[in-house]
């Protein structure tokens, strides 16, 4: 059985994040994902997430690719949770590549390439627009 993880925000659900997470699952097969807490999504961007720690766990908990979620208090701890969670293959979107490297020593670190033409932020923006 191959434990995958992978780890994010997910703030304002979109495409790009339900490709990521079902690319991740079809690596393995189990899939863990640990969701930013409003803390650390706080200390890392400067602002707080739109939707709350807990609806962003509901929202990535439901999904039918996703089968563990828990709580990412901070990058530090990355190491901790691989181990934790007993993961063999971590995977993060290209835009982190190169950045957890060092963890190759106890899990395949995996950068999947994002999807083109959509972020949390540029939904913001758009709806800001209307
Ligand atoms: N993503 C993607 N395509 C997009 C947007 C995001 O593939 N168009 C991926 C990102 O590369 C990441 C995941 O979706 O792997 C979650 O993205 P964010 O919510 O922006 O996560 P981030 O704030 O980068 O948090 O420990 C790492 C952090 O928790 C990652």
């Amino acid at each position: 059985m191959v434990r995958v993880i992978t780890f994010g925000t997910f703030d304002v659900f979109h495409i790009g994040h339900l490709s990521i997470l079902d690319r991740s699952r079809k690596l393995g097969d189990f899939l863990i994902v640990g969701v930013s807490t409003d803390q650390m999504s706080f200390d890392k961007k400067n602002r707080y997430p739109i939707y709350s720690q807990h609806e962003r766990l509901q929202i990535i908990q439901s999904l039918r690719c996703v089968d563990e979620v828990f709580f990412e208090e901070s990058l530090d701890l990355k190491r901790n949770y691989l181990l934790e969670y007993k993961a063999d293959i971590l995977v993060m979107g290209d835009d982190w590549a190169g950045k957890f490297d060092k963890f190759n020593d106890i899990v395949r670190v995996i950068y999947l390439p994002r999807t083109p033409s959509i972020s949390t932020t540029e939904v913001i923006e758009k709806i800001r627009i209307i």
